[in-house]
């Protein structure tokens, strides 16, 4: 099941929630920085140990103060227009953290809306293709939750999944 919440993402209680990282791993703004305020600084030495992440990748850490069992790491496509294989490397995001998890035998799994943010990917475009490959996961978990930030980006998930 695909949910669509307004929340804080480092409020949830679920197998796993996806952070829109950079390619350091070891924090920054946005939802990257809220997450490693409310995990600790464990999550900062756990990721250490990880030798980073290349744009489009995924990476598992540890949920540790978070209510998250897990946490996954992945790295949005910075904008550049559109013609830098932005929409492939976005859509690579959600199916490698979707099997990342799988692999773990994850069965809830949150969603920010990645690249949308710092990484100004357009807000329209990027929920679409989230909501492409959370479609194409559905069957495979019990929870699926697109973490909206505002009430705007929840009336964009809504109308792709429901418009
Ligand atoms: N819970 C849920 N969503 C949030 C939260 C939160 N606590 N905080 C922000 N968002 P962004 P990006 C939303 O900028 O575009 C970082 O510095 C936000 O409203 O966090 O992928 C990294 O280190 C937006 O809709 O991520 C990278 O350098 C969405 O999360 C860079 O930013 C993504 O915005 C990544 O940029």
């Amino acid at each position: 099941m695909i949910e669509v919440l307004i929340a804080d993402i480092t409020t949830l209680a679920m197998d796993a929630i996806v952070n829109a990282a950079n390619p350091s791993l070891l924090g920054g703004g946005g939802v990257d920085g809220a997450i490693h305020r409310a995990a600790g600084p464990e999550l900062r030495r756990f990721n250490a140990t990880l030798g980073g992440c290349p744009t489009g990748e995924a990476r598992l850490s540890p949920g540790c103060r978070l209510p998250a069992r897990w946490v996954i790491s992945t790295v949005g496509p910075i904008w550049q227009g559109g013609e830098r294989g932005e929409a492939d490397l976005l859509a690579a995001c959600y199916r490698n953290s979707f099997e990342l998890a799988a692999s773990q035998g994850l069965q809830s799994i949150a969603f920010p809306a990645i690249s949308t943010g710092v990484y100004g990917y357009p807000k329209a475009a990027a929920t679409h293709i989230a909501v492409r490959e959370m479609r194409a996961r559905e069957a495979d978990f019990e929870r699926i939750v697109a973490c909206c930030f505002s009430d705007a980006d929840a009336v964009l998930y809504r109308a792709e999944l429901f418009g």
